[in-house]
């Protein structure tokens, strides 16, 4: 049953990460509807294929999924993945999107493949079932924190689960309510930063990403069965393998941030930094732990993706500041991406690098002045 047009292009257009309504509780959201449709869609399948974002919030909302699947005796294969790879061809049917914004060109790949899309970034009206938090709540919720919301009765025991996602996609200051009672059921500490990044459930979040990091795909797919299988935090925190890729990925970020005081140019409220390719697999997180410590910066960084490409992982703390209208402005240098108010991640044309990166300085140093 797919959602009309109409109603969706409705809920385009609703404010998110708005910082200024009071703390919700996780568990007070009505999504009963919602799963209705889900349920509806279910029905019947004896198979599905999750392709789910290829990050810790796309591999928790996959571990909760994969409980309600197995409830239903429905099995499942878990493929991670990333915008890059989203646009070729889709074999299968009974697919399952998680966490990832289904758009032109990726929408036609997934038209007629009996597809369920479960995401919470920008509403397409496209003609495919599709649940977004968006379409019933102004308010910024994870894929994690959505579908655990979406099945709390049957979720009852892996909220812990739905807190980690939730911190590591910068929901936690939406969600504090939430994340404070998690940690104080478990006893885990709750610590000093609004995001929850430095709690006990904000550093397992950190720790689980130092494995899609290092490992790219496989350790994703590695972060979703060990968050299947665990029973309690306990069992994560004592994971040989988790805490020697932490150790491993904390000291080469140590690296790239030395290299980066060295060489990031600072324009007006503009931090620019060129990361070496070779560490490209922490573009992402590094850009997400440096822009949390350069409050009221615009960070881009960037590298070198192949000879024809270059890649952008831009982040923004600067209030009043929506980083997709910059997209919108610039889509004729764009090849593909896309994110959030506060984060997006694009591909430009290596000739166009130049002028992307000018674009930005204007674009955000003009706002500041206005
Ligand atoms: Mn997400």
């Amino acid at each position: 049953m797919p959602l009309d047009h109409g109603l969706l292009s409705k809920y385009l257009n609703l404010p998110t990460h708005n910082l200024n309504v009071k703390f919700m509780n996780l568990l007070e959201l009505d999504f009963s509807d919602q799963r209705e449709i889900i349920e509806m869609k279910l029905n019947g399948w004896s198979h599905a294929t999750i392709l789910a974002h290829l990050d810790i919030d796309g591999m928790t909302s996959s571990a909760l999924l994969s409980k309600i699947l197995r409830n239903k005796n429905i099995r499942f294969r878990v493929y991670p993945t990333n915008y890059e790879d989203f646009n070729k061809p889709i074999n299968y049917k009974n697919v399952i999107i998680l966490d990832l914004e289904v758009k032109e060109p990726y929408s036609a790949n997934i038209l007629d493949k009996n597809a369920i899309v479960i995401d919470h970034h920008n509403i397409n009206p496209i003609d495919i079932t599709l649940v977004n938090p968006k379409q019933k709540y102004p308010y910024y919720l994870p894929t994690s924190g959505h579908i655990f919301a979406l099945y709390k009765e049957a979720l009852e025991k892996e909220d812990w689960k739905a807190a980690i996602g939730i911190i590591s996609d910068a929901g936690g200051k939406e969600w504090k309510e939430f994340i404070e009672k998690v940690s104080n059921y478990y006893n885990l500490k709750i610590g000093k930063d609004e995001y929850f990044f430095d709690s006990d459930l904000g550093k397992m979040a950190e720790k689980l990403n130092s494995l899609i990091t290092l490992h790219g795909r496989r350790g994703a797919l590695k972060v979703f069965f060990k968050l299947s299988n665990s029973k309690s935090i306990e069992e994560l925190e004592k994971d040989k393998e988790i805490q020697s890729n932490y150790e491993k990925a904390s000291k080469i970020l140590n690296e790239i941030k030395s290299d980066f005081e060295k060489n990031k140019v600072e324009e007006g409220r503009v931090l620019i930094y060129n990361i070496d390719s070779k560490y490209k697999r922490f573009s992402s997180t590094f850009s997400t732990s440096t822009a949390f410590e350069n409050k009221n910066k615009v960070l881009a960084i960037y590298y070198k993706l192949n000879d024809e490409f270059y890649r952008f992982n831009i982040r923004s703390q600067v209030e009043n500041l929506d980083l997709r209208e910059f997209l919108k402005i610039n889509t004729n240098m764009i090849v593909q991406g896309g994110g959030h108010k506060g984060a997006v991640g694009v591909t430009v044309k290596e000739n166009m690098v130049k002028e992307f990166i000018n674009s930005l300085i204007n674009y955000v140093n003009g706002k500041n002045q206005s």
